[in-house]
C-alpha cells in the first residue's frame, strides 16, 4: 500500500516537471492524436518474396533492346503487392557488378530496414544475399530503390513499386499504378553512360530526354465505361518535376505520399517531384464510350504526352458505389509555424567534393565514403512521440525536393504563409529561395537520412541524419 502511493506521488512530481519545462507537450501533439497508428494489427500473413538485382536487357521506348539494371530482369521491378497487417519478407539477392542496398520510400520501417548503407546496414556486396523484413503500418502507395549511387542504380533502372492495400480495400474496378520516369539516351539508344556530371549538379540533376510511363512511351489504359479506377501516380526521376494535367478525368486526390488525404482534394495544381506520389479516384462516366482521355505533363512550356486512358467502345458497367476513402484525422496544426523551430536545414552549394560541385546542407556536405569507425554527423535530435517543426531554407536557386525517412510530416508555411494542405507528405519540393516550415511527430526511434530527392544533388552531399529517441 505504501509502495504504491510512494509510486504515485513519483509520476505526479514528473508529469508536472514535463508538463513545464517541455516545449514539445502543446496543442500540437493533441491534435496530433489519432493520425497516425504506433502499431499495426497483425493479419498473420506472411508475403514473401524474392528479389534479384542484375544486369538485363528490356525493350523500351520503340521496342529496340536496352540495357539496363533491372530488379528481376524488369522495369519498373516486380511490382509488390501486400494488405494492410501482413508481414513482408524480400529475399534481396545482389547480382550487380557493385554494393547496393534497397530503401522503401515512405513505409515507417524498423530502422535497421531502412537500407541506409553505412547508418542502418553494411552495402550488400556482390554476391551477397540480404532480407528485408517489416510490417507496413500504413496503407497507401511506396516504392523501393538503392541507396548507394541511386543517381546511377535508380537512373538505369532499379526501382519498384510496394502497394499497401487497405486490410479491406473498396471495390475499385481497377487498382493500376503509373511509374513516371525519364530516360537520358545517346543517339544510339543506350544510357548515357556519364552520371553526377557537372551540368546535372549545377542544375537541377539529370533530367531525361525520353519520358516513359511504366517503362515505355504511350501508356494506355483500356477500361470500359463507368469503371471507377484508383491510379496510382509515382515519379521514380532523379530530377525532373512533373505537373501532370488530369483535367480530363474525373477524378479527385485522396492519398499524397502514401496516405490518404482528410477528404478528396480537386487535382489541379498537384505535382509529383521525385519521390512524390498521388493517388487519384477516378470514375469513367458512362457517356465516355469510345474516348481516349490525354494526360499531359505541364511542368516544362513544352507538353509531354504521359498516357492516355482509352474508354472502350461498349455498353457501360455499373460504377462501383463507395465513399472515397480518407485519412481518420489530419491535425490541421495552425499555430505550428509559430512554434520554435526544432532544427532548420539550409541548403546550397559550393566548389568542391569528388564531382567538382557539392550540395551542402548546413555548409556540411554529406560523405557517402564515411568511415564505419567514425561517428556519422548527427544534424538533429528528435523526441520520439512529440511534436517537432523544421524548417528548410533554400539558400540555392535550383530545385530540392526535400525527403525525410521514417516519418511522415506536414507543411506548415511556405516563406512565411501559412499552407492548408489536408494531408501527411515524406517529400515536400523547394524552389528556388523558398523556406518551408513543417511538422512532425516522429513515432519511430532510429538514425533516418534527411535529403535531397534530385539524386545528384543527394550523390554530392546534399544528405543529412536525424536521430528520433
Ligand atoms: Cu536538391
Amino acid at each position: 500500500m505504501l509502495r504504491s502511493l510512494r509510486v504515485v506521488v513519483v509520476v505526479v512530481v514528473l508529469g508536472a516537471l514535463l508538463d513545464a519545462g517541455d516545449l514539445s507537450r502543446g496543442p500540437e501533439l493533441r491534435e496530433f492524436s489519432g493520425a497516425f497508428r504506433e502499431t499495426v494489427a497483425a493479419s498473420g500473413v506472411v508475403r514473401a518474396f524474392t528479389l534479384r538485382a542484375a544486369p538485363a536487357e528490356v525493350r523500351l521506348l520503340d521496342g529496340r533492346p536496352l540495357k539496363v539494371w533491372a530488379y528481376d530482369g524488369q522495369v519498373p521491378g516486380p511490382e509488390l503487392r501486400v494488405r494492410l497487417g501482413d508481414r513482408v519478407r524480400v529475399t534481396f539477392t545482389n547480382d550487380l557488378p557493385e554494393p547496393t542496398t534497397i530503401h522503401w520510400h515512405g513505409v515507417r520501417v524498423p530502422n535497421a530496414m531502412d537500407g541506409v548503407p553505412g547508418v542502418t546496414q553494411p552495402p550488400i556486396q556482390p554476391g551477397e544475399t540480404f532480407v528485408y523484413e517489416f510490417t507496413p503500418k500504413d496503407a497507401g502507395t511506396f516504392w523501393f530503390h538503392p541507396h548507394l549511387r541511386s543517381s546511377e542504380q535508380i537512373e538505369r533502372g532499379l526501382f519498384g513499386v510496394l502497394v499497401v492495400e487497405d486490410a479491406a480495400p473498396p471495390a475499385w474496378s481497377r487498382d493500376v499504378v503509373w511509374v513516371l520516369d525519364d530516360w537520358l539516351l545517346t543517339p544510339g539508344g543506350e544510357i548515357f553512360p556519364e552520371f553526377n556530371t557537372r551540368h546535372d549538379l549545377a542544375h537541377d540533376g539529370r533530367w531525361g530526354n525520353v519520358v516513359t510511363v511504366n517503362g515505355h512511351v504511350g501508356e494506355q489504359l483500356v477500361v470500359r465505361p463507368g469503371e471507377r479506377l484508383r491510379l496510382r501516380l509515382l515519379n521514380v526521376a532523379n530530377g525532373r518535376v512533373f505537373a501532370p494535367d488530369l483535367s480530363a478525368l474525373d477524378a479527385t486526390v485522396i492519398a499524397v505520399d502514401g496516405t490518404y488525404t482528410a477528404r478528396p482534394l480537386p487535382p489541379a495544381g498537384f505535382d509529383l517531384a521525385p519521390g512524390n506520389r498521388l493517388d487519384l479516384d477516378v470514375t469513367i462516366p458512362a457517356s465516355a464510350s469510345g474516348r481516349r482521355l490525354r494526360i499531359v505533363d505541364r511542368f516544362t512550356p513544352q507538353l509531354i504526352p504521359l498516357g492516355e486512358i482509352v474508354v472502350a467502345d461498349e455498353p457501360p458497367v455499373e460504377t462501383p458505389r463507395f465513399a472515397s476513402p480518407a485519412a481518420a484525422h489530419v491535425p490541421a496544426w495552425r499555430e505550428g509555424a509559430a512554434t520554435p523551430v526544432a532544427a532548420e536545414f539550409r541548403l546550397n552549394a559550393r566548389a568542391g567534393g569528388p564531382f567538382g560541385i557539392e550540395w551542402t546542407i548546413n555548409d556540411a556536405a554529406f560523405r557517402h565514403d564515411h568511415a564505419s569507425h567514425e561517428p556519422m554527423p548527427i544534424a538533429a535530435r528528435l523526441p520520439r512521440g512529440e511534436w517537432s517543426h523544421l524548417r528548410f531554407t533554400n539558400e540555392s536557386y535550383r530545385l530540392h525536393p526535400m525527403h525525410i525517412h521514417g516519418l511522415f510530416f506536414k507543411v506548415l508555411a511556405r516563406n512565411g504563409q501559412p499552407v492548408d494542405e489536408p494531408y501527411f507528405r515524406d517529400t515536400v519540393l523547394l524552389r528556388s529561395h523558398d523556406t518551408v516550415d513543417v511538422g512532425t511527430v516522429p513515432l519511430d526511434a532510429g538514425t533516418w537520412m534527411v535529403h535531397c530527392h534530385i539524386l545528384e544533388h543527394a550523390e554530392s552531399g546534399m544528405m543529412t541524419l536525424i536521430d528520433v529517441r
